[in-house]
């Protein structure tokens, strides 16, 4: 009828009643249009294309790009307090980074505290070109200019920025959009038959809903095979719905709309772009690339040392153990069990010695409740005034964790780094940990909001008008209420930045203690993340679906610049069989963070608890460990240029797949899928079952030739855990070529003097044809061999638990890894 205008797709529709239950009336009397009966999931009420602002006068130009002030057309509000008027600033910050920020000039707003900013004048040449129009509303237009593509265009309307509700749709050139979390997902490539996701960091076991990050990036593979992609920098809760046009409609409830779009054109350099930009990810030490065991529910240290006597029997390679809250007195953070843990210090000690490193979890609830004099921490803590406040921005709040009443300590407050540096600090003198692992840092509270009647005030911030499609419908759902304030700013704002923060904080703090490089585990993290923390991907469960969601989920985190990321193998929730448990050892022997882990309320799922799960550990954790340099110099690439550690293989031209299918699965989804790619020359190293073993045997090569005879490769190499070596220039880095049959090794970088050390003893060449001769560095070699059954590139890759050839030492084999 009269309330259904026939010139708006369904693929194209912003809706405009998000909320559940929209009825007709309430529809028209947000000035918008109402049509049943379409096809399943299309939203039956929608903005018109007239709704929205338009520019007050013609763009005006800045050294930068331009500047447009935007008036609000006078049409029905959809959830009220709009703002009449707001500016957009448009920055051409770099050829290939261009920022859309629309605020309020009369009034400041939230903005998130991560600066991304240009030289201050446009570049001379850019891959980008915008362009604006007032018909029907404002709108604008992002085009690539190499291939005519428009890579996000608003004409499809919903423009909204009111106080609490923010809104931006955009028609994009295809349907290959990557990206947006933290969610559990089962694909890589997004769903765009109306999918939605929320983005508000939540304590929740892994589900398709708002996860314990948020990350609001995207990743675009236009039909022309460029890549773009887009950063909503926004804190506030938030959600993207996917539609198929295709397009998206963004929504936030705060701050200001703040967009960069990074112009690529390959997909990693797409992440290079946005994690040089907001923070590229922070070096780990050697140590943390090899195997850990964890679990929560050790009832004691003998229990833990019974889980380490396993790894020890059938030799599986160990180099970190976890203290879980377990360790600690009463679950107070910087304690431990004087019972059950008593000997936990030289026991850690013990490990130390046989090249396993203790790490340990803290949680930032700090207990309230110990008179003073009794709990060091919270004494110095008080006296610091470090604590998150209540509403009225004087008192600290209360909430509920693990160790009872507790206050949250403000990590955006200068005086809480000093005070929790110096616990970190004080605490690595009764307790020689290498890494902290924290948690619960959504920040998580056991009850909602708190345990006052009401929990929460009724107001904008707890009760605002629209909520996006956040677990269980309540902002404050398991945590702090919204009016609870930081310096930064109230919980409304800031609640998605806390372990943003906290990881911001901890990293100097471990540092401070260690003196050297070390690990910060973080559950709830933030786009700058990664420049700081690692993360886990959080409680999953011990089903096979979890072990396919994981892949994807480390997918995701490289996007999101925090490539050292890994499920909890064998899964948390839950018994897993010895077969699951076995295959996902074999596919978590290949995360960047591999680390088995488990609920308190489950039995022991360490590998040495069935001999076959320990067998096929140990056989694949010796090819991860054969690997680790390779790893090791991708960390650094990662870190120096951004850019991922592990990749979609649509992120690589050329390459040669290798695939396992794992039963009883034979989706390749579900296939442990390697890369070998061609012309490239991969450093080794010969295995063993700790990083301080395997770090001083020989190296090697696998270098596999492409179709001319050529291949590429390098080794980062330093002592493994000083703090920036790069910086120091204390690192080894090599370069080798492969040309014919010749490798030559290249030192770039000669500033670690143990490198003189470094010995080669096995070369392996895949794809050389008929081997006649064998130089390196100019000398001949004819000590070598060639396989029996094939000199060729071997197609599949061969898991332990399955025949596989072995090594045969020096020289030239065929057997592919
Ligand atoms: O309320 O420290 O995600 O890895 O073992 C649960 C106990 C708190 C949640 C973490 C999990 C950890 C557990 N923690």
């Amino acid at each position: 009828g009269e309330y259904c205008p026939a010139d708006i797709p369904e693929s194209e529709r912003v809706d405009c009643h998000p909320e559940s239950d929209a009825s007709v009336q309430e529809c028209l009397d947000r000035g918008c249009y109402w049509c049943e009966n379409t096809a399943e999931n299309v939203p039956w009420c929608f903005m018109p294309r007239q709704a929205g602002y338009r520019m007050a006068g013609s763009p005006v130009e800045t050294p930068q790009g331009y500047q447009i002030v935007l008036d609000r057309i006078n049409t029905p509000s959809v959830f009220g307090q709009d703002i009449g008027q707001i500016t957009l600033d448009v920055e051409f910050q770099t050829e290939q980074r261009l920022r859309l920020k629309f605020y309020d000039a009369s009034t400041s707003r939230f903005e998130v505290p991560i600066t991304i900013s240009g030289t201050g004048t446009a570049p001379v040449v850019k891959d980008y070109d915008v362009t604006f129009s007032n018909d029907p509303v404002f709108n604008f237009q992002i085009k690539r200019i190499s291939t005519d593509t428009v890579i996000f265009d608003s004409s499809i309307g919903g423009l909204q920025f009111a106080d609490q509700y923010i809104q931006i749709a955009g028609r994009l050139d295809s349907d290959k959009v990557y990206g947006f979390g933290e969610h559990e997902k089962s694909y890589f490539k997004h769903d765009m038959n109306w999918k939605r996701w929320a983005m508000w960091t939540r304590d929740q076991a892994t589900t398709d809903s708002n996860l314990y990050g948020s990350h609001p990036f995207y990743l675009n593979v236009e039909q022309s095979s460029n890549a773009h992609g887009v950063l909503f920098l926004n804190a506030n809760a938030q959600e993207v719905t996917l539609q198929p046009a295709p397009a998206l409609t963004y929504r936030t409830i705060g701050g200001i709309l703040d967009m960069y779009f990074f112009l690529g054109p390959t997909p990693e350099e797409v992440i290079q772009q946005y994690t040089m930009s907001v923070g590229t990810p922070v070096m780990p030490p050697y140590w943390a690339l090899g195997f850990q065991l964890c679990r929560w529910g050790y009832t004691d240290l003998d229990h833990l040392k019974a889980a380490v006597g396993r790894m020890r029997l059938y030799d599986i390679p160990h180099d970190v153990q976890y203290g879980d809250i377990d360790y600690m007195d009463g679950y107070k953070d910087f304690t431990i069990d004087p019972v059950n843990f008593a000997g936990l210090p030289e026991y850690v000690q013990q490990l130390k010695s046989e090249g396993t490193r203790f790490v340990i979890i803290l949680d930032p609830a700090i207990s309230n409740t110990p008179s003073p004099g009794e709990y060091p921490p919270l004494d110095r803590g008080n006296a610091e005034n470090v604590w998150v406040r209540d509403y009225t921005g004087s008192n600290p709040q209360e909430g509920q964790v693990w160790p009872g009443m507790v206050y949250f300590p403000d990590y955006t407050r200068s005086a809480t780094e000093q005070w929790w540096t110096n616990e970190c600090v004080l605490f690595k003198d009764e307790l020689d940990y290498e890494g902290l692992w924290i948690d619960m840092n959504e920040p998580a509270n056991f009850v909602d909001g708190s345990d006052e009647d009401p929990p929460c005030r009724d107001n904008r911030f707890n009760n605002p008008p629209y909520i996006p499609i956040v677990g269980d419908n309540l902002l404050w759902k398991k945590t702090l209420c919204m009016d609870t304030i930081q310096d930064l700013g109230m919980s409304y704002n800031t609640h998605s930045l806390y372990g943003w923060s906290m990881a911001k904080q901890t990293l100097p703090a471990v540092r401070s203690a260690l003196g050297r490089r070390s690990i910060v585990f973080s559950r709830s993290t933030f786009p700058g993340a990664g420049q700081w923390g690692q993360h886990w991907l959080g409680d999953n469960w011990s089903q096979w679906y979890n072990l396919k969601a994981s892949l994807i989920g480390v997918l995701d985190f490289n996007l999101f610049g925090m490539p050292y990321t890994g499920a909890d193998i064998c899964g948390f929730l839950g018994t897993p069989t010895e077969d699951l448990c076995r295959r996902w050892q074999q596919i978590g022997a290949f995360y960047p963070f591999s680390r088995n882990h488990n609920h308190e309320s489950y039995p022991d799922q360490d590998p040495g608890m069935w001999p076959t799960v320990a067998n096929d550990t140990r056989n694949t954790l010796l090819i991860r460990y054969r690997l680790l340099p390779y790893l090791y110099t991708l960390f650094h690439k990662a870190h120096t240029t951004g850019g991922t550690v592990v990749r979609s293989l649509m992120f690589e031209e050329k390459n040669r797949l290798s695939v396992v299918t794992i039963p009883p699965f034979s989706h390749p989804l579900i296939a442990l899928i390697y890369t070998s790619e061609e012309g490239y020359i991969i450093p080794v190293q010969q295995p063993a079952n700790s990083t301080l073993f395997s770090r001083s045997n020989p190296f090697g090569f696998v270098v596999s030739l492409d179709d001319n005879g050529n291949a590429s490769g390098d080794l980062f190499w330093d002592d493994g855990e000083a703090i920036d070596t790069q910086g120091t220039g204390t690192y080894f880095l090599g370069s080798y070529t492969a040309s014919g049959s010749t490798l030559t090794g290249t030192v770039s970088h000669d500033g670690y003097s143990e490198a003189s050390n470094l010995v080669i003893d096995d070369v392996e060449i895949h794809g050389a044809g008929t081997v006649t001769s064998i130089v390196i560095n100019g000398v001949t070699h004819s000590d070598w061999n060639q396989h029996p059954e094939s000199q060729e590139w071997r197609e599949t890759f061969i898991l332990p638990g399955e025949p596989i050839l072995a090594s045969s030492g020096n020289g030239v084999e065929s057997t592919s890894h």
